[in-house]
């Protein structure tokens, strides 16, 4: 009886119709008369939902009964943008619902742009999170992505006068992809202290008692895979006070305020995003953060083991934990602690565990980046925690020592332990000690992190412990989505679209590059896209530009390793340029449209003089006579996920000019390329690996290579640092005064000339002007940069991030697909 009234969902227009309409009309109560474009996306949303939670409730049925390993990726954060577009081309009734609301009196475009972005992450990290949760549904895997569900995510960006403002980013008031499972809550303990006490049988156990505990309440969020019936699960933890919703004993006598004040302190831990992109402040209430989403996800994934009745030693064959970068380092812990203390294993059989489960990502070699946590902090938090990174780390130098025993040395540099003032614990050695794999993200960063960061563990581990898995994207949001014209072309030339699905498949568009039509529909879709971008930037920054002339957009991060500050000073060199032009001269230079978009930390000053000093060139450029169309700068407010989605599909060409070795891959150039935009890069993270792929003629290289890095930051600092030629001109001008402020841009001046230029801003420069320069040269030879174009985006096959997940499910968590019965 249940399996005849089970749910089944839409499957065409009609059904579609009746079933939005229905949401608006009860779950909404709103009359359709009243029906606006929210209230549209509402309804359309929820059918949707209702929809993927079908396929959602049969994958974890296919999931439990089948009863094979699973793999949980622990991030810290998941930027994933929009949902509704993804998830009406993942079911595959995207045109059912173009219909419909079509039928309903609405354009589709319309309605999908009324959805707030997920935007629960920084940058790179975060959307390669997002992306692997969507390739590892399509490839049906059985996996489980787990996070925090801030109620705060990044920050929204304003610019006044120039300056960024930062906006808080309440993004839960309507969220219909999220299901609160208040029956699933975790008790987390904090704080306490550590009681030992030895058994009739002698043997020793210690107990963590006392303290404080909150709750982590468990909201799933389904996430589709591409045409299959997979839809695995995102599950994101919400802390909440123990005691239920305040004290009554504190409220019945009067203390209203502190009657409150525990709640609110619990609610605290997963209230907001720390909005730090490659940077770790050691602030405790993101310890807080760790520790309590390591423990709620540990405890879920022991339950779900422990169901099976499998005995410990098979731990392993059900479990993959992919840790995204140290953030979840704690997991590590509290996996050994839970299987020791709670579930009274050895130590040494529990450690066999832990270490055949985790294996981790390295996202970065600044050291800024790098996390380490004080020990009094952690002594203070989690005691007993500490006790076992001490044991850890005990049994770690005494295996290093056996193995090395002249050298004391080594002990000392890879011990997790760091003896400074406080002491702190190293989290990526601490990863890396409790993982059986460790990767870095594209083939020169992981090269780096074993002969520099990471080059004690090699010796000891030997090479095969570290590996690379190059980064990706998803095809689905990155072309299908954000591009849906380019992706209806290719569509029709291969026949299908199953490219979507393996990218590879992309190789045939160059057996169409000299096909003169879709030359020509491949032209008027980037024109297309640029009007578009063109509209909005009108509509935003009141800046009118030409869509006819290139459009160069760097859109990332705002950080001094990334070098928007190469790129400013770049256009302020054009601009100068421009000014000393006769009228004559100016009327065959190269039109530009110069795009910058990206957030700073708050804290970050000087990612913050950066954006003040683009604004301020573009308000002088943009209101200059002398220059008119042949230069316009434009900053992009709020640069996020779905602005990113009409960004690529407009750039002829987009910049990845980071100091080399320091951008550990980069994602964005990938979906610059893959939107049928060349790039400007420097042989850094994964340009190398896309120039490789394209080939060296359809990408402009240029600047310093990352192994003469050290030896020109060392010359820097014994020789006086002279600037000279162009980009003293261009200093000049900026303190001159002529883009208002001089103080305060003098500190990105002062930087580069007077502080060791430690990015290599000088060393660079040139090269970058030159190369802007073959840049501008090529653009006048439209014919030539199509075809370098659709040969670029034909070779790009290898950067879908199914491919990451095929390798990582091979070679790192050795886990096999689960298709649904249809696809197997
Ligand atoms: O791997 C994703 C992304 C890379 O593409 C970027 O190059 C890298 O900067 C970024 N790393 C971080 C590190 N933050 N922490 N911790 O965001 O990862």
């Amino acid at each position: 009886a249940w399996r005849k009234h089970s749910a089944h969902g839409f499957e065409n227009k009609d059904e579609f119709e009746k079933e939005a309409v229905r949401h608006i009309e009860t779950t909404l109560a709103r009359s359709l008369f009243n029906c606006d474009e929210l209230a549209a996306y509402s309804g359309t949303a929820l059918a949707f939902r209702d929809r993927l939670v079908i396929d959602w409730n049969r994958t974890q049925q296919r999931q439990t009964f089948a009863d094979q390993k699973r793999v949980y990726y622990l991030s810290l954060e998941f930027l994933m943008g929009r949902t509704l577009d993804n998830a009406m081309l993942n079911v595959g009734l995207k045109d059912a619902a173009k219909d419909g609301l079509t039928d309903l009196g609405f354009r589709i475009e319309d309605i999908i742009s009324q959805e707030h972005d997920a935007a629960l992450g920084n940058g790179g990290l975060g959307r390669l999170a997002a992306c692997f949760l969507d390739s590892m549904a399509t490839l049906n895997y059985p996996a489980w992505g787990y996070g925090l569900r801030y109620r705060y995510g990044i920050f929204k960006q304003e610019i006044m006068d120039g300056y960024q403002v930062e906006i808080p980013d309440y993004w839960l008031d309507f969220n219909p992809w999220e299901f609160p499972r208040h029956d699933i809550t975790v008790d987390i303990q904090f704080y306490g202290y550590v009681r030992k006490y030895q058994d009739d049988d002698g043997k020793s156990h210690a107990v963590w008692e006392g303290g404080e505990i909150v709750d982590a309440v468990a909201y799933d969020v389904p996430i589709p895979g591409y045409k299959t019936g997979t839809t695995n699960n995102l599950r994101l933890w919400s802390s909440k006070a123990s005691r239920g919703e305040f004290d009554f004993q504190k409220f019945n006598s009067g203390e209203y305020e502190s009657s409150v004040a525990d709640q609110q302190r619990a609610e605290t831990i997963s209230a907001v995003l720390y909005p730090n992109d490659n940077l770790e402040r050691g602030k405790e209430l993101r310890l807080k953060q760790q520790s309590f989403w390591c423990s709620a996800s540990i405890y879920d994934i022991v339950r779900r083991f422990k169901k099976s009745k499998r005995s410990w030693s098979e731990f392993t064959d059900q479990v993959a934990i992919q840790l995204n970068d140290t953030h979840p380092t704690l997991a590590i812990v509290e996996l050994q602690r839970v299987l020791v203390d709670i579930e009274g294993l050895d130590w040494e059989d529990a450690w066999k565990i832990v270490t055949g489960t985790f294996s981790y990502t390295n996202h970065t070699v600044l050291p800024e980046a790098l996390e380490k946590w004080s020990v009094p902090l952690i002594q203070n938090l989690l005691p007993r925690h500490l006790q076992i990174i001490y044991e850890i780390n005990l049994q770690f130098l005494q295996m290093v020592e056996r193995r090395f025993p002249q050298d004391r040395e080594m002990l000392r540099r890879v011990s997790i332990i760091e003896e400074s003032q406080p002491k702190m614990v190293r989290m990526a050695y601490l990863a890396i000690v409790g993982s059986h794999k460790v990767n870095g993200v594209a083939e020169l960063h992981s090269d780096l992190i074993k002969t520099t960061i990471f080059k004690d563990f090699v010796t000891i581990y030997g090479p095969d412990k570290f590996t690379n898995v190059t980064n990706g994207v998803t095809p689905r949001r990155w072309l299908n989505q954000a591009n849906p014209r380019l992706s209806e072309i290719i569509k029709a030339k291969l026949g299908g679209d199953e490219f979507l699905s393996d990218l590879n498949l992309l190789n045939q568009l160059e057996n169409f590059v000299d096909d003169k039509a879709f030359r020509k529909e491949w032209a008027e879709i980037k024109y297309a896209n640029k009007v578009r971008l063109a509209q909005f930037i009108m509509a935003q920054t009141g800046v009118s530009v030409n869509p006819k002339v290139m459009f160069d957009i760097q859109v990332k991060r705002i950080h001094e390793y990334k070098r928007q500050q190469l790129n400013i000073f770049g256009v302020i060199h054009r601009y100068l340029t421009i000014k000393n032009m006769t009228p004559e001269e100016r009327k065959t230079y190269y039109p530009k449209v110069s795009i910058f978009g990206g957030k700073s930390a708050p804290g970050y000053w000087m990612a913050k003089n950066i954006i003040h000093l683009v604004n301020s060139v573009a308000q002088v450029v943009n209101n200059d006579k002398d220059v008119g169309n042949l230069l316009k700068v434009v900053f992009i407010e709020d640069y996020n996920v779905s602005k990113a989605e009409m960004l690529f599909p407009a750039a002829d060409i987009s910049q990845h000019i980071s100091c080399a070795g320091m951008e550990a891959s980069g994602t964005s150039q990938i979906k610059g390329v893959l939107n049928a935009g060349l790039l400007i890069g420097t042989c850094d993270g994964a340009n190398i690996e896309v120039a490789r792929e394209i080939g060296e003629d359809n990408i402009f290289l240029f600047g310093t290579l990352a192994e003469d890095v050290e030896d020109l930051r060392h010359a820097h600092s014994y020789s006086q640092h002279s600037i000279d030629g162009d980009l003293l001109k261009v200093f000049d001008a900026i303190n001159s005064g002529i883009f208002g402020d001089r103080n305060s841009f003098s500190a990105i001046v002062s930087a580069v000339a007077d502080h060791g230029d430690y990015y290599l801003v000088s060393d660079d420069f040139n090269s970058y002007i030159k190369t802007q320069a073959l840049i501008d040269e090529a653009y006048k030879n439209q014919e030539d940069w199509i075809t370098k174009c659709i040969t670029s985006v034909a070779r790009m096959g290898f950067f879908t991030s199914d491919r990451c997940i095929q390798e990582y499910a091979e070679s790192i968590w050795n886990i096999e697909p689960l298709p649904p019965a249809s696809k197997a």
